[in-house]
C-alpha cells in the first residue's frame, strides 16, 4: 500500500489529525492495535479545552460536541471545610472549557473518517516503522499470517504512552524525563446525576477526590489511593463510602450513588520525551508526554501536537514550506512543557504525599491561601486550565 502520511494509532490524536489532513487533499492511512470497540470502550478524559473544541470544529466534527457538551465556566476546589470556586471565565479574560467525554468525541472522529471514506485499519499486529532517516520510510504490519507493507513520505506516532513509535527512536537520540507519583486514581462512572454542576477538586488528609461528569445523567468520580490498591480491591460500596469522607459534608449529602458502569485504577505519571521528530517520524499526543490527569491536560496537549502538525503538513505539501515540520519538536515541546508544569503544580498541591513531612503541608495550605487570596494567583491557574494559545 501507499500514502503520504502514516498514522500509527487510532486514538483521539491519530484520528484528529487524519480527518484534518484528509480535507485538505492530504492522503493517511491510520493503523490501531485495537478494535473499534475497545478503543471507544475506554473511559478517559472528560475537559477540553477551547482549542481542542475549535479543532474539532475544523475538522467539521464538533456537531454533536456544541449540542450535547456543557460549557463549564468555573469550578470548585474544595479545602479545610470550605468551597472556593476558581472564576474561569473572570480570571481567564472570557474563557471557559467543555464537558464532552473522550469516549464520545473520539466515536464522533471515527464516524466522520466513514464519512469521507478515510482509511482506518483495526486489529493492525506488530506494527513497525522503518528506514525512518531514509526519505522513503515504510511501516509494517501483521493481519493474521499476512504481513502488509505501507509506503509514504511521513510516520505520525500516535500510539500512545504503550506504543511501538517512540521506542524505534535510538535510546543515544531520545531523552526521557519521568517522574512517577507514588499513587493512582480509582475511577468511577455512574449513571446518575452529579453532585454539582461544576467539577470538585477536593484536597483532603484522607487523599485527594475529583467530582466531574459526563452529562447531567451520567457521573464520573475519583479518588487517590496507594499504587498497591487493585480494582477488585473496592466494592462500589467502599467507594462510595470513601469518596463521601473526603467531600465537603453538605456535597456528601447530596451525593448519590448507584451501580458503576466502569471502575478502574490509572496511576499517576509525568513524562515527557524529546525530541519529537526523529527523521520523518513525528510524535503527537500521549506517545511523547503524559501528565497526571489533575490539570486535566493530556488530551488538550495532544491538541496542540496535532494543530502544529497539521499546519506544517499543510505549508509542506502545498507550499512547499518545510519550516514547520523542522521546528515542530521544538515548537510543541515549549508548550509541553507548561503543560507538564501546571499539572505537576495542580497535582502537588491536592494529593496527600505518603513522605510528606510537615514542611510539605504547610507549603501546600500555603499555595491555596494564596491562590484564592491573589487575582493574579487565579489569573494564572485560569489561563493554564482554559489552555495556553497554540
Ligand atoms: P491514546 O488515546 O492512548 O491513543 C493511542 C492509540 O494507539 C493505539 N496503539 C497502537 N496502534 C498500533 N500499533 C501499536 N503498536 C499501538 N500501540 C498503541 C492504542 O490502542 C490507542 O488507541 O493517545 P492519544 O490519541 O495521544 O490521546 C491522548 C489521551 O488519550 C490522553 O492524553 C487523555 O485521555 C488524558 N486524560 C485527560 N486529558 C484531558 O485533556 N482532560 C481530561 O479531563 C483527562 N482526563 C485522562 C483523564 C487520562 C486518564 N487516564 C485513564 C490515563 C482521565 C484519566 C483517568
Ligand atoms: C474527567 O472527567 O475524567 C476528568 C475531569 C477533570 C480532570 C481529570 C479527569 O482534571
Amino acid at each position: 500500500m501507499k500514502t503520504q502520511v502514516c498514522i500509527i494509532g487510532g486514538g483521539p490524536s491519530g484520528l484528529m489529525l487524519s480527518q484534518l489532513l484528509h480535507r485538505k487533499g492530504i492522503d493517511t492511512i491510520v493503523l490501531e492495535r485495537q478494535s473499534r470497540e475497545y478503543v471507544l470502550g475506554r473511559i478517559r478524559a472528560g475537559v477540553l479545552e477551547h482549542g481542542f473544541a475549535a479543532l474539532m470544529r475544523e475538522a467539521q466534527c464538533g456537531e454533536r460536541m456544541d449540542r450535547e457538551g456543557e460549557i463549564h465556566d468555573g469550578f470548585i476546589i474544595a479545602h479545610d471545610g470550605k468551597m472556593d470556586r476558581v472564576d474561569l471565565h473572570k480570571y481567564s479574560g472570557g474563557s471557559s472549557v467543555v464537558v464532552y467525554g473522550q469516549t464520545e468525541l473520539t466515536r464522533d472522529l471515527y464516524e466522520a473518517r466513514d464519512r469521507m471514506k478515510g482509511i482506518v485499519i483495526h486489529n493492525a499486529e506488530d506494527v513497525q516503522p522503518h528506514d525512518l532517516k531514509s526519505a522513503n520510510p515504510y511501516v509494517t504490519y501483521r493481519s493474521g499470517d499476512e504481513v502488509v507493507r505501507i509506503d509514504c513520505d511521513f510516520v505520525i506516532g500516535a500510539d500512545g504512552f504503550h506504543g511501538v513509535s517512540r521506542k524505534s527512536i535510538p535510546r543515544d537520540v531520545l531523552k526521557e524525563y519521568e517522574k512517577v507519583y507514588p499513587f493512582g486514581w480509582l475511577g468511577v462512572l455512574s449513571r446518575t446525576k452529579p453532585v454539582s454542576p461544576e467539577l470538585i477538586y477536593a484536597k483532603h488528609e484522607r487523599g485527594f477526590a475529583l467530582c466531574s461528569l459526563r452529562s447531567q445523567v451520567l457521573s464520573r468520580y475519583y479518588i487517590q489511593v496507594p499504587l498497591t490498591d487493585n480494582v477488585e480491591d473496592w466494592s462500589d460500596d467502599a467507594f462510595w463510602a470513601e469518596l463521601k469522607r473526603r467531600l465537603p459534608a453538605e456535597v456528601a449529602a447530596q451525593l448519590i450513588t448507584g451501580a458503576s458502569i466502569e471502575k478502574s485504577i490509572a496511576p499517576l505519571r509525568s513524562f515527557v520525551a524529546e525530541p519529537m521528530r526523529y527523521g520523518n517520524l513525528f510524535l503527537a499526543g500521549d506517545a511523547a508526554h503524559i501528565v497526571p490527569p489533575t490539570g486535566a491536560r493530556g488530551l488538550n496537549s495532544a491538541a496542540s501536537d496535532i494543530y502544529y502538525l497539521y499546519h506544517a503538513m499543510v505549508a509542506h505539501y502545498k507550499d512547499g514550506d518545510s519550516t514547520g515540520l523542522d521546528k515542530y519538536s521544538e515548537k510543541a515541546l515549549a508548550r509541553v512543557w507548561k503543560a507538564q508544569r501546571f499539572s505537576w503544580w495542580m497535582t502537588t498541591m491536592l494529593h496527600t504525599f505518603p513522605d510528606s513531612i510537615a514542611y510539605d503541608q504547610k507549603l501546600q495550605d500555603t499555595d491555596l491561601a494564596y491562590l484564592f487570596s491573589s487575582e493574579k494567583a487565579l489569573g494564572s491557574l485560569a489561563e493554564n486550565y482554559v489552555g495556553l494559545p497554540f
